[in-house]
């Protein structure tokens, strides 16, 4: 079975697919398409226009959810939890930071008005994560699973944003949500699915966005 994976080096839910495929250690192709000027042929098979896409020999599997799904059942080893309440219970909390990924669009490239509602959005969500995660270091314990790689994209984000202004998205108010992030952020896993230097990509994004988060930028 032959796998390419093609996305914009930004992606957040991209990378989700380049964790869960670091972690099981499958092969892959990584090809990066530029989001101002898709390729015909991307445009050919991508029915949303969006990447993730995962071509799996000639067929093309898209929403980032099912390509991480589908890299589970390829696995040999499973990626969430055995008992299945607990990894329904997991499935409902990565549809959940899907729509946080949303919001953080809406605090990166919102104007004044859209910068605050995206982030009363977002924080409201972390609250509510907050209020159900333990002292655990991951979501399920010990064990790094599927629903701590969805969670690393936004985790990685909101690091950058808050090294990049005066911590305008702090979250050291969750303590168990800061401790699981830093948990997640120190993996290696997490730090090589993204190509270096995609933190100054990620600074020029804003800049280059204009929205109300790039005036709080600090130098
Ligand atoms: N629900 C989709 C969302 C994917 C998504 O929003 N992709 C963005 C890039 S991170 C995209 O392709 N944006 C271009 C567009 O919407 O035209 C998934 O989980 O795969």
């Amino acid at each position: 079975m032959k796998l390419e994976l093609i996305s914009f080096k930004l992606c957040p839910f991209a990378q989700r697919a380049m964790i869960s495929l670091d972690v099981q250690k499958i092969d892959f192709k990584m090809t990066y398409i530029n989001p101002m000027d898709p390729p015909d042929w991307f445009i050919e098979i991508s029915p949303t226009g969006q990447v993730p896409l995962l071509k799996v020999d000639d067929q093309v599997i898209f929403e980032s959810l099912i390509i991480t799904e589908f890299i589970e059942e390829i696995s040999a080893h499973s990626f969430h939890p055995k008992e299945v309440v607990q990894r329904a219970n997991n499935r409902s909390w990565i549809v959940y930071s899907g729509e946080m990924l949303g919001d953080m669009f809406g605090i990166v490239t919102g104007d004044e008005e859209k910068f605050h509602i995206s982030k009363k959005a977002l924080f409201e969500k972390l609250t509510k994560i907050e209020a159900i995660k333990n002292q655990d270091k991951f979501f399920n314990g010990e064990e790094f699973n599927m629903i701590d790689a969805a969670f690393a994209p936004l985790f990685m984000r909101l690091s950058w944003v808050n090294e990049f202004t005066n911590n305008a998205l702090s979250i050291t108010e969750f303590k168990h949500l800061s401790a699981w992030s830093d948990a997640v952020l120190a993996l290696d896993v997490v730090r090589n699915s993204v190509v270096d230097g995609l933190d100054d990509v990620y600074y020029s994004n804003i800049e280059a966005r204009e929205g109300y988060l790039s005036t709080l930028l600090i130098d």
